[in-house]
């Protein structure tokens, strides 16, 4: 085989890997579920309910990347506590595409969405 071959070839093997492996792969679904453990490590969660649900089981819509609109989950406007189960601190915000009010919690933070954040949740930023 000509060396000019081998090269495209090459070139070719590298364009496929570069479409295999971008864009990163992302996950946010709403899952049934009450308490800490159906938030997966990596992941942020934002719980219908408060007590992350402990009145029984509800929606979660849990999110590994910042999501600036939550509504197309049916989560705009309806989280009453949240679980950050990521190494990251995590802004929330009360207006969709992270704008308005904001809230920024640490790695392992959960606790109600209190006062005017309850049932206010729009969007959220996982910080670098
Ligand atoms: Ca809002």
């Amino acid at each position: 085989m000509k060396a000019r071959n081998l090269a495209t070839i090459a070139t070719a093997a590298v364009g496929a890997l570069v479409l295999t492996t971008s864009p990163a792969a992302a996950l946010a679904y709403v899952t049934p579920g009450q308490g800490l453990s159906p938030c997966p490590s990596g992941s942020v969660c934002a719980y219908l309910n408060y007590d992350l649900n402990e009145s029984g089981s509800n929606d979660i819509l849990v999110t590994d990347q910042s999501l600036p609109d939550l509504h197309p989950y049916g989560f705009g406007d309806v989280a009453s506590s949240y679980y950050n189960h990521t190494s990251h601190y995590v802004t929330f915000y009360d207006h969709g595409d992270y704008q308005g009010a904001e809230k920024t919690v640490a790695p392992g933070a959960h606790a109600n969405f209190t006062g005017n954040w309850n049932d206010d949740l729009s969007s959220l930023k996982i910080l670098p």
